[in-house]
């Protein structure tokens, strides 16, 4: 009954050859720990809303996850992402904390200390192709994440066949939902949570998303377009 194979959410989510399940229980998801110091990312995002949001928010995604897994008796062998792309068919906890946990470890990795500039790569060109500049790439998707209306999530997204799409979910939705009104692979993805810039920004979410720019990790969301449109996911 106990699988223990290549369910690290790691593994997954970085779409890289899946890891061996390295803690926890079996049968269980784990939070990879963050690739930097809860202060790295500052002035950006303080260190405390770090903290707060690492160790509590999304420490409480992943553990009420993991409790669902248990109580409902949930195979998750075939990993986080085919759990979703389903989760219609799974309880209603499951999108809501399952969504936190996916949400959040990619949030962590799309950002790093002092950021890294898109190169000239295929998503650069793809991005010009469909936005027609990196500056209105970032105004639209910065409106995106403004508008959301209450909690949720701003993405750029691709879809199975190689389109690219800004667009917001709400609560901890994302584009992988069988649920979700936009659907593709989530290569960008930004947290709109009050929780995620109240200490520092207040009601002010439009300063917290330009600031948030600056510590966009490019190379990272470069090369999970590349692992995604090369199939090595
Ligand atoms: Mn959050």
């Amino acid at each position: 009954m106990i699988k223990t194979l290549s369910v690290s959410a790691a593994g997954l989510i970085i779409a890289t050859p899946v890891k061996a399940f390295s803690g926890g229980e079996p049968n269980q998801f784990a939070q990879t720990p963050l690739g930097y110091s809860y202060a790295s990312l500052e002035p950006v995002i303080d260190r405390m809303t770090m903290e707060i949001h690492y160790s509590k928010h999304a420490a409480g995604y992943c553990a009420n996850l993991n409790k669902a897994v248990l109580e409902n008796k949930i195979d998750i062998s075939k990993g986080i992402e085919y759990i979703l792309s389903n989760v219609s068919s799974y309880p209603s906890s499951v999108r809501n904390q399952g969504g936190g946990h996916y949400n959040h470890e990619l949030f962590w990795k799309c950002m790093k200390q002092g950021g890294a500039l898109l190169q000239e790569n295929k998503l650069k060109e793809k991005i010009i192709q469909f936005f027609g500049s990196i500056e209105n790439f970032q105004k639209v998707f910065s409106d995106a994440a403004l508008s959301r209306f209450g909690s949720g999530w701003a993405w750029l997204l691709v879809t199975s066949d190689g389109k690219l799409i800004i667009d917001s979910t709400p609560n901890q939705d994302n584009p992988l939902m069988d649920v979700s009104a936009v659907k593709g692979y989530p290569l960008l993805g930004l947290d709109v949570w009050e929780h995620a810039y109240y200490l520092n920004y207040q009601n002010r979410r439009a300063e917290y998303i330009k600031q948030w720019w600056g510590i966009v990790d490019w190379n990272f969301v470069s090369r999970r377009y590349n692992d995604y449109t090369s199939g090595r996911r």
